[in-house]
């Protein structure tokens, strides 16, 4: 029988327990696939010295597990961070953020040594850009960096009452075809008023686990 994409996210959380060590800080990110990822957790017994999380939500979700909330500014790296993404292209290039969470998760993601990204198939792609690239900005500069996105050749749509764990805004831009995704997201960065994009290409994954109707495959 084949499976549908919530018992896929299931069987690829489990698989990620694998890489998680007891008794150590664990960097956590954010979605509906590290949502199964930490009830795997607490099934499992694991007990953790402490977890970096990405947001709010996973935060909360945390606590209520009983592990405790170490503050990013008091590690000075995280030897795993496991977080989803919402597209991965076959050189581990990703786009992340359409929970919103993007700079946190990035911080995460550069401070660890190994960052393990969890998603199910379908989130694999050939080239990055179906999935609309966010780009969090400070509510001043949007329609400035609106109209520079715009000008690349996407259409940047502001994504409407939302405001980031930081006080910002996102825009989603849709419709780009991204052939070079580190030249890219080094592009974006540049511009004032932008805090960061949903590009991970220049920190990307070190390992993919992905759901799959065959099993978990470790790309
Ligand atoms: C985070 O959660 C984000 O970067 C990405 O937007 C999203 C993936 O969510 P899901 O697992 O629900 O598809 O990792």
């Amino acid at each position: 029988m084949e499976m549908d994409a919530l018992s896929l996210k299931k069987l690829v959380a489990k698989a990620a327990l694998e890489y998680v060590e007891a008794g150590t800080v664990l960097g956590v990110g954010t979605g509906s696939t590290v949502d199964c990822f930490l009830d795997a957790l607490a099934e499992s017994g694991l007990q953790l010295k402490g977890a970096v999380s990405s947001s709010v939500r996973s935060e909360k979700k945390l606590r209520d597990m009983g592990v405790p909330i170490v503050e990013m500014n008091d590690v000075t790296e995280l030897s795993v961070y496991v977080d989803g993404a919402d597209e991965i292209d076959p050189e581990f290039a990703l786009i992340k953020g359409g929970g919103g969470a993007l700079t946190r998760e990035k911080i995460a993601a550069d401070i660890s040594k190994k960052f393990v990204c969890i998603a199910d198939e379908s989130k694999l792609v050939p080239v990055l850009g179906a999935f609309p690239l966010p780009v969090e900005v400070i509510p001043m500069a949007r329609e400035a960096i609106a109209r520079k996105l715009n000008a690349l050749g996407g259409r940047a749509v502001l994504r409407a009452g939302f405001t980031t764990d930081n006080g910002n805004e996102i825009l989603d831009v849709h419709g780009l075809q991204i052939q070079d995704p580190a030249a890219l997201e080094q592009a974006i960065n540049q511009w004032p008023g932008v805090v960061t994009n949903g590009l991970f290409a220049l920190r990307r994954a070190d390992v993919v686990l992905l759901g799959t109707q065959n099993g978990v495959k470790t790309l």
